[in-house]
C-alpha cells in the first residue's frame, strides 16, 4: 500500500489528531472525477450493491462512530470519559448491522462503534450519539449498563452487552444460535422472529482463543449433523492484537477450509465494495441456518486505546501506512466521485457529526453518575423472596407429573424413603414436567443417564429435543446454557464433574453471573448449573473425580451455589433455585456430592437412615436457611455441609458418649451467598464450636463461617476448624488423609474440650 502523502506530512504524537486532520485534508485535496448525483435508489458506484441512500447512511454511523473515538482521546485527559478503545478503522461493521435486524441478537466485539450507530436506526427515536455518550461517561443514566461500563449494548436493539474478556461471548452467540432453532421443537415461543440469526463479532487475535476455537468446533459439530445453527461469526481482521501482528494470511488460511463453517470474505473497508460481499455472508446464515464465518477486513487507526502510543512502539512510516487505510478516507473518495456530496458538504457532515458527539459527551457528563455501593450492585443479584417463594411451592402441574411419573400411585412422594441420587431424579423429572422451557444437557446425561444414573430416564420422559448429550466440552455446554437462557428458556446444563467446572469457570465467572449487572437487569440468563462434586468416593479416586474445591464459585458476584447432603433437601433446594432463575434470573450452582448419592446409611451398615421420603411439590427451601441437627444442643455446635453433615451426625454420637456433650450439627445448605445472620443465631449460644468443612483449608467455606462468627461478635467462643489440607486429593485410601474424617471431628472436639 502506497503512503498517502498527506499522511506522511504528519509525524506527531497524538496519532488521533493526525487521523482526523487525515480527513479534512483528503477531502480538501482530492480531485477525482466526479459523476452525476445518483438518486437515493441508484448504486453508489457503478456495480455497486449498496445504493446511494444506504451509502448515505452508511457514511454518517461511520463519522457517528469516528467522531465518538475522538471525543473519548480528548475528554479522557479531563476526566469526563473513562474508556479509550475505540472502533477507528473498523466502522465497515456497520455494513452487518445495516444488513440484519434489529432482532438478530447481536454479541459485538468492543470496536462496534459503526455497527452500533447503524443498527439504532432500526428503531425509531433513539439516538446512537447520546445513548453511547452516556456510557463513555460512565452515568448512571446509560441506558445500557446504568453506567456499570462502557459496553456496547441495547435492550430494544438487541445487543446483549459484552465486556472486555476478548472470546468469552462466542460460545453463548452460538448457544443462542442453537436455541433459535430448538425452540420450535420443544414448541417455545421465541421473544425475536423464528429465522433470526446470532451474530457474534471478535477480532483477529481473538479468533486464536481457546474460548473461540470452541465455539467455532462446536458450531461445526452441530452443523456436520445437519442441525442448524444460524450463528454469524464476524472476525474482524485488523492484522494486530495489541502489539502483536497476526501472520499476514492467517485468518484466512486458517478458516477459508474448515468443514461445516462456511468461509465469506468481505472488505469492511471499502462500502461499495463490501456491502454486496457482506449481503452474501448474512444471506447464507440466514437462509441455510448453517454456520458462517465472516472475514471482514478492517484496520486499526488510532492505536489500541487512547494509552497505546503507538508511535513509541512502531515506526513512523508503518504508522503512516496504516492510517492511509483508514476506511473514511475511502469512504469520503466514495462520497465525493458518486456526486453524492460536495466537499464542503461532506466537510460540514464532518462537522456537525463533530459537534453533535462532543455536545452529547458534555450533556452526559453532566448527568449523574453512580454514588452509592447499592446502586452499584443493585441489578446484580435481584431477589424478590415472596415471589420465589409462592414460584417455588407451585404445584399446579399434577396432571403432567403423574403422566411423568407413570401414575397417581407411582409419584414419588407415595415412595418409601430413598437415597439422594434417587431423589434427584425424582426432583429433576419433577422441575421438567413443571417447567416446559427446561432442558437438560451434558456429557452422557442423555441415554446413559450421567456416570451416576441421575438423569436416567428422563429423555425417554421429556424426549431428546429436552434431554441431549453435547459435545465434550464444558465451554460449549455452559455457553449452551446462557443461549438457552437468553432466548428464554430456562437451561440446567449438568458438569460432570467438579474439576472439569474450573475449565470453564469464566462461562460463569466472567459472563452468566456478569449479564444482569452489565445490563442493569435489563438482560438475564436464568439458569442452574448442576456439578457432581466433592470427595470421599470410595469406588472411584482420584484428584479430578473427587476435587473439593467450591473456592473458584464462592467469589462469583451474585451467583448462587447450594449444596443438598440429603435427598429431601436436593428436591426443595432444586425447586428454590429453579424459582430464582425463573423469577429473578439468578444463575445458580447446585453441587451434589457424589459420594452421598448412593448412601443409604447413618450410623450402622442396613441402618437406612440416610434415606429420605421425597417431599411433594409445594414444598421448598427458603435461599439461605438450613437444616439444624437437634437445635436445644449447646455444648457443641457444629458447623457443617456437603459430605460433613452425616459425619457430624456420626461423630456427635461418639463426643457424647466420651464426653458427655449434646451437639448441634447445622448443615448450612446455601454455601453463596452465605447466610451470615443464620450462623450468628447459631453461633450465638453456642458453648463451643466446631467448623467442619471439606473443602480445602485455604479459601473454603469455612473461612466464610468463622468470619461470620466472629463478625457477629462471637469471636471468644472457643472454635475449632477441621478442613482438608492445601493438597490435591490422591488416589486409593491416600485420599483421606487429605479430607477430614469422623475421627478428626472428634479429636477437635476433645481439643475443645483440654482448652481451659
Ligand atoms: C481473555 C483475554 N485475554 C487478554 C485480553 C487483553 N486484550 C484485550 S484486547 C487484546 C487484543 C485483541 O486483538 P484482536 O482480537 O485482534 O482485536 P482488536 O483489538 O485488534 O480489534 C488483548 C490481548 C482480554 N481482553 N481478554
Ligand atoms: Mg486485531
Amino acid at each position: 500500500m502506497s503512503v498517502s502523502p498527506i499522511a506522511a506530512r504528519h509525524k506527531g504524537f497524538n496519532r488521533a489528531e493526525i487521523v482526523d486532520q487525515n480527513f479534512t485534508e483528503f477531502v480538501q485535496h482530492w480531485n477525482g472525477d466526479v459523476r452525476a448525483k445518483p438518486r437515493d435508489n441508484d448504486p453508489i458506484l457503478p456495480g455497486s450493491a449498496l445504493d446511494a441512500r444506504g451509502f448515505r447512511e452508511l457514511l454518517e454511523s461511520q463519522l457517528i462512530s469516528r467522531h465518538l473515538d475522538l471525543m473519548a482521546r480528548v475528554l479522557r485527559v479531563q476526566n469526563k470519559v473513562f474508556y479509550t478503545i475505540g472502533s477507528s478503522g473498523h466502522e465497515g461493521n456497520a455494513m452487518i448491522a445495516r444488513l440484519t435486524r434489529h432482532t438478530d441478537p447481536a454479541f459485538l466485539h468492543y470496536r462496534s462503534g459503526g455497527f452500533m450507530a447503524e443498527r439504532f436506526r432500526k428503531l425509531p427515536d433513539m439516538d446512537p450519539v447520546m445513548d453511547s455518550a452516556l456510557s463513555f461517561a460512565a452515568s448512571k443514566d446509560d441506558p445500557a449498563s446504568g453506567g456499570r461500563h462502557k459496553v456496547w449494548g441495547s435492550k430494544p436493539l438487541w445487543v446483549l452487552p459484552q465486556t472486555s474478556t476478548i472470546a468469552s461471548h462466542l460460545p453463548k452467540a452460538l448457544g443462542t444460535a442453537v436455541a433459535i432453532e430448538q425452540a420450535r421443537r420443544i414448541g417455545h415461543q421465541l421473544p425475536i422472529p423464528d429465522d433470526s440469526i446470532a451474530i457474534c463479532s471478535f477480532g483477529d487475535a481473538s479468533s486464536n482463543h481457546a474460548t473461540a476455537q470452541t465455539a467455532f468446533n462446536a458450531a461445526s459439530w452441530t452443523a456436520y449433523q445437519k442441525l442448524p445453527a444460524p450463528v454469524l461469526f464476524v472476525c474482524e481482521d485488523n492484522g494486530i492484537g495489541i502489539s502483536v501482528k497476526t501472520p499476514s494470511g492467517w485468518v484466512a488460511n486458517n478458516f477459508q477450509h474448515r468443514p461445516d463453517l462456511d468461509y465469506f470474505f468481505a472488505d469492511g473497508l471499502d462500502l461499495a465494495e463490501g456491502y454486496a460481499q457482506v449481503q452474501r455472508a448474512v444471506d447464507h446464515c440466514r437462509n441455510t441456518r448453517r454456520p458462517t464465518f465472516l472475514h471482514l477486513k478492517t484496520t486499526r487507526v488510532m492505536g489500541h486505546a487512547g494509552t497505546d502510543f503507538e508511535i513509541e512502539w512502531r515506526s513512523i512510516e508503518e504508522l503512516v501506512t496504516v492510517e492511509a487505510s483508514d476506511p473514511l478516507l475511502r469512504s469520503a473518495a466514495i462520497a465525493l466521485a458518486s456526486g453524492l456530496y460536495t466537499k464542503d458538504a461532506l466537510l460540514a457532515l464532518n462537522d456537525t457529526l463533530r459537534k453533535r458527539c462532543f455536545a452529547a459527551a458534555e450533556e452526559a457528563d453532566r448527568r449523574p453518575k453512580i454514588e452509592r455501593l447499592d446502586d452499584v450492585m443493585a441489578p446484580l443479584a435481584p431477589y424478590t423472596p415472596a415471589k420465589v417463594k409462592a414460584e417455588a411451592e407451585r404445584a399446579d402441574y399434577n396432571d403432567r407429573r403423574v403422566a411423568v411419573f407413570g401414575g397417581e400411585e407411582k409419584l414419588p412422594e407415595k415412595q418409601p424413603p430413598r437415597h439422594l441420587a434417587i431423589q434427584i431424579n425424582h426432583a429433576l423429572h419433577d422441575v421438567m414436567a413443571k417447567y416446559p422451557e427446561t432442558l437438560l444437557f451434558g456429557e452422557d446425561v442423555a441415554q446413559k443417564g450421567g456416570v451416576y444414573t441421575v438423569t436416567k430416564g428422563l429423555q425417554k420422559a421429556f424426549k431428546g429435543s429436552r434431554v441431549f448429550n453435547t459435545l465434550l466440552d464444558e465451554t460449549v455446554i455452559l455457553g449452551l446454557a446462557q443461549g438457552y437462557a437468553n432466548m428464554g428458556m430456562l437451561p440446567i446444563p449438568e458438569i460432570q464433574y467438579l474439576a472439569y467446572f474450573h475449565n470453564a469457570c469464566d462461562q460463569i465467572r466472567g459472563e452468566a453471573a456478569s449479564l444482569q449487572f452489565f445490563s442493569n437487569d435489563q438482560y438475564r440468563n436464568p439458569l442452574v448449573m448442576r456439578v457432581a462434586s466433592l470427595g470421599y468416593q470410595r469406588g472411584f479416586g482420584g484428584h479430578f473425580h473427587n476435587d473439593n474445591s467450591i473456592a473458584p464459585l464462592r467469589d462469583i458476584p451474585g451467583l448462587v451455589v447450594g449444596c443438598p447432603s440429603r435427598g429431601d433437601d436436593a428436591a426443595t433446594m432444586l425447586r428454590t433455585m429453579m424459582a430464582l432463575s425463573k423469577v429473578d434470573g439468578r444463575v445458580c450452582a447446585y453441587l451434589e456430592p457424589i459420594a452421598l448419592y448412593m448412601t443409604k446409611d447413618l450410623y450402622d451398615a442396613g441402618d437406612g437412615q440416610w434415606q429420605f421420603v421425597y417431599p411433594a411439590p409445594g414444598e421448598a427451601m427458603p435461599l439461605g436457611e438450613g437444616r439444624v441437627y437437634d437445635d436445644k444442643a449447646d455444648d457443641l455446635v457444629i458447623f457443617t455441609f456437603g459430605n460433613g453433615v452425616p459425619m457430624a451426625l456420626r461423630s456427635a454420637r461418639v463426643i457424647e458418649k466420651e464426653l458427655g456433650w449434646k451437639t448441634r450439627v447445622v448443615d448450612l445448605r446455601w454455601l453463596a451467598p452465605l447466610n451470615d445472620a443464620f450462623i450468628a443465631a447459631q453461633a450465638k449460644n453456642a458453648k463451643r464450636i466446631l467448623v467442619l468443612d471439606e473443602g480445602r483449608k485455604s479459601a473454603g467455606v469455612g473461612e466464610g463461617v468463622i468470619t461470620a462468627i466472629v463478625e457477629a461478635g462471637y469471636g471468644s467462643t472457643p472454635l475449632e476448624r477441621v478442613v482438608g489440607a492445601d493438597t490435591y486429593t490422591p488416589l486409593a485410601g491416600a485420599a483421606f488423609l487429605v479430607l477430614p474424617g469422623d475421627a478428626d471431628v472428634v479429636a477437635a472436639a476433645k481439643k475443645l474440650a483440654s482448652r481451659k
